[in-house]
């Protein structure tokens, strides 16, 4: 039976295979079969379906992060070099300073956005997991960032991108930024409430928003 190009990549990511994940997306790269924005996306979708199985105690933790430690090895090594070098002659539409909020470690879904955006023009900065909002500010003041991007995926981090906020007011610096904030537990009304410029379900949300918002 002839496996579908997603089907491969499931099982891959379901074997925990780091090197066959990697070689998979490689070929698929070099037979123009899938760019690597595609790929990304179907990793996203893959990753999600995990966590439905995580859920449902179909899997468990140290399965869990042994899927999100393999497919981390291939954005890192593959897809998101390609999608930079891709992006480097592009017109920079702003600038986005991202990254995961204090207490989370939760990578996956912020790299998705960050690789989106910057395969969408953006110059993108991404700070990684567990930052804090005196590092998210230190950040956007050096790169002098358009846009600050916070990703929560914790119920109990995603009150950190409210304190941000708080803490940029403080310091007299909140309409130097558009804020942006995602995660699955935030929600449109969470972003109204903590005075966020806006709320991305997704990556591809997150790209139309940031568009809108340095328009
Ligand atoms: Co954890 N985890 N986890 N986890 N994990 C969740 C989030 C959870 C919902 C699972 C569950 O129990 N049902 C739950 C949180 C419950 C809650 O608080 N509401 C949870 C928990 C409890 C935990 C631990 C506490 C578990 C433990 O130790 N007992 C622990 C926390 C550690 C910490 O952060 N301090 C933990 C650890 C981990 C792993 C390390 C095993 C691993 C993360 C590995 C990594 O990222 N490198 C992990 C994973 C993989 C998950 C699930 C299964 C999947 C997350 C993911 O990667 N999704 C998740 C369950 C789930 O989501 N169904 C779960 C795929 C990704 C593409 O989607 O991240 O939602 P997502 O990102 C989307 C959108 O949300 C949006 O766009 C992305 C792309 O479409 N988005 C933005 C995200 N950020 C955005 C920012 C934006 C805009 C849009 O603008 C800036």
């Amino acid at each position: 039976m002839i496996m579908s190009l997603k089907e491969q990549i499931e099982t891959a990511v379901l074997d925990f295979d780091e090197e066959k994940l990697k070689e998979i997306c490689q070929t698929a790269l070099d037979s123009k079969k899938a760019t690597a924005v595609e790929l990304l996306r179907t990793i996203g979708d893959i990753m999600k379906n995990v966590g439905d199985q995580f859920e449902n105690e179909e899997i468990f933790l140290p399965e869990l992060i042994a899927a999100a430690n393999t497919v981390k090895v291939t954005i890192d090594e593959l897809l998101d070099p390609v999608i930079r070098a891709s992006g480097e002659a592009k017109e920079t539409k702003g600038i986005v300073v991202i990254g995961t909020v204090e207490g989370d470690i939760h990578s996956i879904g912020k790299d998705l956005v960050g690789s989106f955006l910057f395969a969408n023009g953006f110059e993108v900065h991404n700070l990684g997991v567990d930052v804090s909002p005196e590092a998210f500010l230190e950040k956007a003041e050096e790169v002098g960032a358009t846009i600050i991007g916070m990703s929560a995926l914790l119920s109990i981090s995603m009150d950190i991108q409210r304190k941000f906020i708080e803490f940029l007011n403080k310091q007299g610096k909140r309409d130097k930024y558009k804020i942006v904030v995602g995660g699955a537990p935030t929600s449109d009304d969470w972003a109204k409430n903590i005075g966020a410029d806006g709320w991305a379900d997704d990556a591809i949300g997150a790209v139309k928003l940031c568009l809108s918002l340095v328009e």
